[in-house]
């Protein structure tokens, strides 16, 4: 409840703030996207992961206004990227299951796009594999409806719930994200690249794109590479930034 507390008046305060993370194309090694990630940093200083906040901004609905706000941060965020010459970057967003469910999501999502004048075919709402099994109805019903609008949408954490194949494909998705625990096993065992290898496989087979996350050294990345993998995330490129660090790390990767 103390935390519910200092999120809400953080949030009002103006102490929660979005950071970027890259996306690499694996064989180009060059950014063609970023993640936003929201970061909690309380008045005295101290970092509060979202991992121990999120949960807290759902069950308390602090996160409808919350993840608005990381969507317009996101959008506006794109726009000046275009601006800056940026035309092929495309933007991800965290979307937690609360958010989702919403009744106003759908319209939610339409005027941040409208009133950041944000192109939908450049923005990717991502969604956790564990919610992607909830409710299949409604899920499958909220997928067509935001195709409808142009944006796309990844399964993230993908690997770690159990959705089937057959229910995979039925659901309009555009992109796989493997989880980094996979990624990290690559070069831990004989049989570690299994899971990713078989990732990169389906996404081969359903027409997907599939990013790896979490890859953290050039071992990973070239793993990856020669598994077909086309898209990475992780330490090894790049850590999530403020946006001031991000033009600089595009002006120095340009
Ligand atoms: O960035 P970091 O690894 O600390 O994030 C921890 C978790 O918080 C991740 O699972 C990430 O998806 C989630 N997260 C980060 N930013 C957001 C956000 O804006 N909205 C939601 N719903 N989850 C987020
Ligand atoms: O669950 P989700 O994929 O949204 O979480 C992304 C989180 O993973 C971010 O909070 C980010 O800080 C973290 N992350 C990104 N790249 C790496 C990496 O290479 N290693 C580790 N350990 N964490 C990473
Ligand atoms: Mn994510
Ligand atoms: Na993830």
């Amino acid at each position: 409840v103390r935390m519910m507390h200092a999120l809400r008046t953080g949030f009002a305060k103006g102490e929660l703030f979005v950071v970027y993370q890259p996306q690499m194309d694996l064989v180009a090694r060059c950014p063609v996207g970023a993640e936003a990630l929201l970061r909690w940093q309380t008045a005295d200083g101290t970092y509060i992961s979202p991992d121990r906040f999120i949960p807290i901004a759902e069950y308390s609905g602090l996160i409808i206004d919350i993840g608005e706000w990381v969507l317009r941060s996101a959008c506006h965020e794109l726009v000046r990227l275009r601006e800056a010459g940026h035309r092929q970057f495309t933007m991800s967003v965290n979307v937690s299951q609360v958010q989702f469910r919403h009744p106003y999501f759908l319209d939610m999502l339409r005027s941040a796009l409208e009133e950041t004048g944000a192109p939908p075919e450049f923005v990717e709402l991502e969604i956790t594999e564990s919610m992607a099994m909830e409710e299949p109805d409604l899920l499958i019903k909220m997928l067509a409806q935001i195709k409808h609008t142009g944006v796309s949408i990844a399964i993230d954490d993908f690997g770690t719930g159990f959705s089937s194949l057959s229910y995979l494909q039925r659901l309009q998705v555009d992109r796989l994200k493997i989880d980094r625990a996979f990624v990290t096993e690559i070069t831990h065992s004989a049989r570690g690249s299994s899971i990713a290898e078989m990732v990169i496989q389906l996404g081969r087979n359903l027409g997907l794109s599939v990013i790896a996350e979490g890859v953290e050294d050039e071992r990973q990345a070239e793993i990856l590479q020669s598994l077909g993998c086309p898209l990475a995330q992780g330490f090894l490129f790049a850590r999530p930034m403020a946006t001031t660090a991000l033009y600089e790390w595009l002006n120095d990767e340009a």
